[in-house]
């Protein structure tokens, strides 16, 4: 086991007690993080998209995003202006309605990390520290892969 499954495994532990087995104080949000997954950085990039799905037992906001990889990870939406995909940063965050899955996905909301030095590569793992305004962080673990195919590519637009 490398240096770095050996830290995505102890993560991935520490996400799971957040989420699960220590009840957190009674009517405190808690969020849970599904299916994370960061783009491989295209070849001579530094930037790429990140998408997972966000459930608050109460409402909430991602406040803001920060991995050991990335200088910044910003919080992205992507809106169609005269037939061409922009993207803007959430400077508030991004709301996350109580009880309800929010999806971070291509041509949606996504997180853009910036500055990545050393290229994301397929089949890796990668650390994202999630902040919330109510609820505890979270830590997540994302898979570097491509999206499903067919699905509106994000990065090239970028
Ligand atoms: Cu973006």
């Amino acid at each position: 086991m490398n240096r770095t499954l050996a830290a995505a495994a102890s993560l991935l532990a520490l996400a799971a007690c957040n989420s699960g087995d220590r009840a957190p104080a009674p009517g405190a949000p808690t969020v849970t993080v599904a299916d994370a997954l960061c783009r491989p950085t295209p070849k001579g990039r530094q930037t790429t998209g990140c998408y997972m799905t966000l459930t608050a037992s109460g409402e909430d906001r991602l406040v803001s995003v920060e991995s050991p990889r990335a200088k910044y990870v910003q919080i992205h939406e992507s809106r169609m202006e005269s037939n061409m995909m922009m993207m803007q940063q959430l400077r508030d965050g991004l709301p996350l309605a109580a009880g309800q899955a929010t999806p971070l996905a291509p041509g949606g909301n996504h997180l853009m990390m910036l500055g990545v030095e050393e290229p994301l590569t397929t089949g890796e793992t990668v650390t994202l520290k999630l902040t919330f305004a109510t609820a505890a962080p979270v830590e997540v673990t994302a898979r570097v892969a491509q999206p499903a195919a067919g699905e509106y590519d994000h990065v090239a637009a970028h």
